[in-house]
């Protein structure tokens, strides 16, 4: 076996990836991912001892943030990145270190991570080293198991903090405890039960991490408002902006602004629009496309440049028209594409080559034509309250169905949008991440002007309807979340939608249903553990769910 990885949705035979990954990771950046995955423990080892004595480390915790953001699946395909990042973190780690001895803070040899030792490896070296590193050297399946929920939802945790930390929002008891889980799973020695009380201490700091981004969101760019996005195109050349960074696409707006260049969204920007801050740019126009899996057949049509500032990247085919076209920012990255560095000082990022880029590339090709609507993230619909309570009281709403979460390639996810479809006529979507594709253009109506959707934002806005949650139980003065009329049916690809899951269990949302399929890095005993404790199961087919979920 060449790589091992079976960290998202789509992991080969749902078992994991040995070859090379279905998302396009080859081997060797599967190792080399692995590698920096394993510095970062490191490292967090030593930080997590300095930020125990209260020494401060915001370089370090913004390291590691980044650094796991990076291994995302889809967030980068840049193997020399992902090496640069290992050395930046050798001499992060030698640092750490000359800083523990400096306040006479001694760690016993024993203890030290076998990582500590590398710092002054090659290359090449360090790609050898890579092969013992990576998930199957933990032998029992269960402490894997448990060890890689957990770092999988940190992972998710960072790419939320890295979201804040551009908006100036951080928070430091969230840096501690991604220290604390990621050297812990360093240990050899961890238990089960030690390993679940941190993956549900996991879950408290993912309901964190997503408050802290909301109100990063919410402070600088104003509360998400009822919107119409147009999914058509205009005579202008175009920049199509993915993933999710909101401080990226304030930039570029700011950038394009009179230059005779239009801004459409991509996949999981599209609640951009929802944002009062971006409502004043004219040459904002729209949403292009679907979500992120459709994108080579998509972007041969776009036309002009796409910039990446997070995943879901695919990486274009050989002879695709637009590979040339396309930008990596943040943690993004791709063989290939031309990376916009980071901001300097406080100033804006340089969008610059990618708007002359555009200018020189002819309009959008049409796709389709409409509008879809959006925006109902927590201010919006509590606004909507008395107008909610009164459906659900006069039995206008008898159910509201959660199916936030992420959208994928296979075939099964078709389940979700027959889902949405045969759904009765009394029940209410709610919404975020972009698993809204499957069924967010469908014709689903509305009930007394409530739309049968309600799309809340980006997935890390499922925060949202925790919020929403939490408020109906309270105005229904219900003492148990599990009491309200509102089903879990969420569909999971990727890490972030880990976190997310953590924080619902922890929010003590019970039986959630998650799909297409159960991840593959459950164990059969975890995965017994977690159908027992919290009632979570898989899906079976539409008419059967349906059935047992809205009745
Ligand atoms: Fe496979 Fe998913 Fe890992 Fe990619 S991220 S290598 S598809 S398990
Ligand atoms: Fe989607 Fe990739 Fe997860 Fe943010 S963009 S939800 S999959």
């Amino acid at each position: 076996m060449s790589m091992f990885c079976f960290q998202c949705q789509e992991a080969a035979k749902g078992t994991g990836c040995t070859i090379s990954g279905v998302c396009g990771k080859n081997e060797s950046l599967a190792n080399t991912m692995d590698l920096l995955l394993y510095t970062c423990k490191g490292l967090s080892f030593y930080v997590y001892e300095l930020k125990k004595h209260g020494i401060e480390t915001l370089e370090f915790d913004k390291y590691v943030m980044n650094s796991l953001f990076k291994t995302i699946t889809n967030v980068n395909f840049n193997k020399q990145s992902i090496l640069l990042t290992i050395h930046e973190g050798l001499a992060l780690k030698r640092k750490a270190r000359t800083l523990l001895s400096k306040n006479g803070i001694k760690l016993e040899d024993s203890i030290i991570p076998e990582c500590a030792k590398w710092e002054a490896f090659t290359d090449v070296e360090l790609e050898r080293k890579s092969h013992h590193v990576g998930i199957l050297q933990e032998s029992n399946e269960d402490i894997r198991s448990l060890k890689e929920l957990l770092i999988y939802g940190v992972k998710g945790m960072a790419a939320y903090a890295e979201h804040a930390y551009n908006l100036d929002h951080v928070d430091n008891e969230i840096f501690l405890f991604m220290h604390k889980a990621l050297s812990t799973t360093l240990r050899t020695d961890i238990t089960v039960p030690e390993l679940i009380d941190l993956i549900m201490e996991c879950g408290k700091f993912g309901v964190q991490v997503m408050a802290l981004l909301d109100k990063a969101n919410t402070s600088r760019f104003g509360n998400p408002e009822i919107t119409k996005v147009n999914i058509g195109v205009k005579n202008n050349p175009g920049i199509l902006i993915s993933g999710h960074d909101l401080r990226d696409i304030e930039d570029l707006l700011e950038q394009t602004e009179g230059t005779g260049v239009d801004v459409y969204t991509h996949s999981e920007m599209l609640p951009a629009h929802y944002y009062p801050a971006f409502k004043k740019y004219k040459h904002f126009v729209g949403n292009y496309g679907s979500s992120w899996w459709n994108q080579r057949e998509e972007f041969e049509k776009f036309n002009g440049p796409i910039l990446f500032t997070t995943n879901c990247i695919v990486p274009p085919l050989p002879n695709s028209s637009y590979k040339d076209k396309i930008y990596t920012t943040g943690q993004a990255g791709l063989e290939g594409a031309i990376h916009i560095p980071d901001r300097e000082n406080g100033k804006r990022k340089d969008f610059s080559i990618i708007i002359e880029h555009a200018k020189r590339c002819a309009p959008p090709t049409e796709l389709e034509n409409g509008e879809i609507i959006g925006g109902f993230a927590h201010a919006q619909v509590l606004n909507l309250a008395d107008k909610v309570i009164d459906a659900v009281k006069s039995g206008s709403i008898r159910k509201f169905v959660v199916m936030a979460g992420c959208d994928g390639r296979m075939k099964q996810r078709q389940y979700y949008t027959d889902f949405a479809k045969n759904l009765p006529k009394d029940t209410v979507i709610l919404t975020a991440g972009c698993a809204k594709y499957r069924y967010n253009k469908l014709p689903l109506g509305d009930i007394n002007g409530i739309p049968r959707v309600l799309d809340a934002g980006q997935c890390n806005d499922s925060y949202s309807l925790a919020v929403i949650a939490l408020k109906l139980k309270e105005v229904f003065g219900l003492s148990d979340i599990n009491e309200l009329p509102i089903v879990y049916n969420i569909a999971w690809y990727e890490q972030k939608a880990v976190i997310v899951l953590l924080a619902l269990l922890y929010l003590g949302v019970k039986n959630i249903h998650l799909g297409p399929t159960l991840p593959a890095f459950l164990s059969a005993n975890v995965a017994k553990f977690l159908v027992e404790t919290f009632g979570i199961s898989g899906i079976t087919d539409v008419e059967n769910d349906i059935q047992a979920m809205t009745h």
